[in-house]
């Protein structure tokens, strides 16, 4: 079956391929990690199966299309300032891959498992191919533009709930605890009162797929990068949802404070967000 695909070349038969093999092996690693590191602080954690993972993809990526350009988490210095540069750098080529090899990386480590690998690729800055792949249970996340989301080949739609009271909502808790995690937690404390509950899982690539399957009615984050929400982007949109910024802002790749969700909500939830001054 590898072969088939390989031989297709098509964007998303590699993007698949990719995210399958390197989850396949992550799952391998999970509980006999060998080193673990610090990148920007002592929240910011990095193994040697997210660097494994990146290259495996990069690797394969640039064997099917060596003129495309890639930007993978764990080839970027830490911080959010070397991130939102090396973005920046790459948007002018006309296809760039962006990857985040394992997003999840405390739950990795700590043997909790919500962790997934994301890819996606970029037409001139635009997502056109979103896979998002959870190996625990082996669900794989497609969304190609125009084309529709599938999980295991079955199409995904948003959910129906219309108003906050009625809605399940996950957030992150950012590793950056002196700014992006207060900010959060402002927004948090407007949410939760408003909603039916909360979670929070530790993927924000995971949340961004389960809000475009319907399983959530809408998550949002502050401090996140690219690769982080590029490929769970086109799951929501293509989904039926809405993406945008904290300030109701259509997505584009430079995004950091994401709000997704049924779209439904959306007016509701961004508003409830800002009211807790909770956007940058
Ligand atoms: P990661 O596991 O790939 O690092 C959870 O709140 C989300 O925040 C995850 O998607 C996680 O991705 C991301 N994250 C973890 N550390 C981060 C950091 N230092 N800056 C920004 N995002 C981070
Ligand atoms: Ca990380
Ligand atoms: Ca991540
Ligand atoms: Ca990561």
């Amino acid at each position: 079956q590898d072969a088939a695909i390989i031989g297709s070349k098509s964007f998303t038969a590699v993007a698949i391929n990719c995210a399958a093999k390197a989850g396949e092996w992550i799952k391998t690693k999970l509980g006999n990690y060998e080193k673990l590191d610090i990148k920007y602080s002592s929240t910011d954690l990095v193994t040697e199966v997210d660097k494994g993972s990146e290259t495996l993809i990069k690797r394969l990526v640039l064997t099917h299309f060596p003129h495309h350009s890639f930007l993978g988490e764990e080839g970027v210095e830490p911080g959010p300032e070397a991130s939102v540069r090396a973005l920046e750098s790459k948007l002018e080529n006309e296809y760039l891959w962006i990857v985040d090899p394992i997003d999840g990386t405390t739950n990795f480590v700590h043997g909790f498992p919500f962790f997934v690998v994301s890819i996606a690729l970029a037409y001139r800055g635009e997502v056109i191919v979103g896979v998002v792949y959870d190996p625990m249970k082996d669900e794989l996340f497609l969304a190609e533009k125009g084309k529709g989301a599938y999980v295991h080949g079955k199409r995904m739609s948003v959910s129906g709930e219309d108003t906050l009271r009625t809605s399940l909502i996950a957030t992150g808790f950012p590793a950056d605890q002196q700014y992006a995690l207060p900010l959060n937690m402002k927004g948090l404390q407007a949410v939760a009162p408003q909603v039916r509950n909360i979670r929070s899982g530790g993927s924000a690539a995971l949340h961004m797929a389960y809000v475009a399957a319907g399983r959530l009615s809408g998550f949002w984050e502050i401090g996140l990068n690219s690769w982080d929400l590029a490929a769970g982007s086109l799951l929501i949109q293509e989904s039926g949802g809405t993406v945008t910024d904290s300030l109701g802002q259509p997505y584009h790749l430079g995004v950091r404070n994401v709000v997704a969700s049924n779209g439904k909500i959306h007016d509701e939830f961004v508003g409830a967000l800002d009211k807790a001054e909770a956007t940058l």
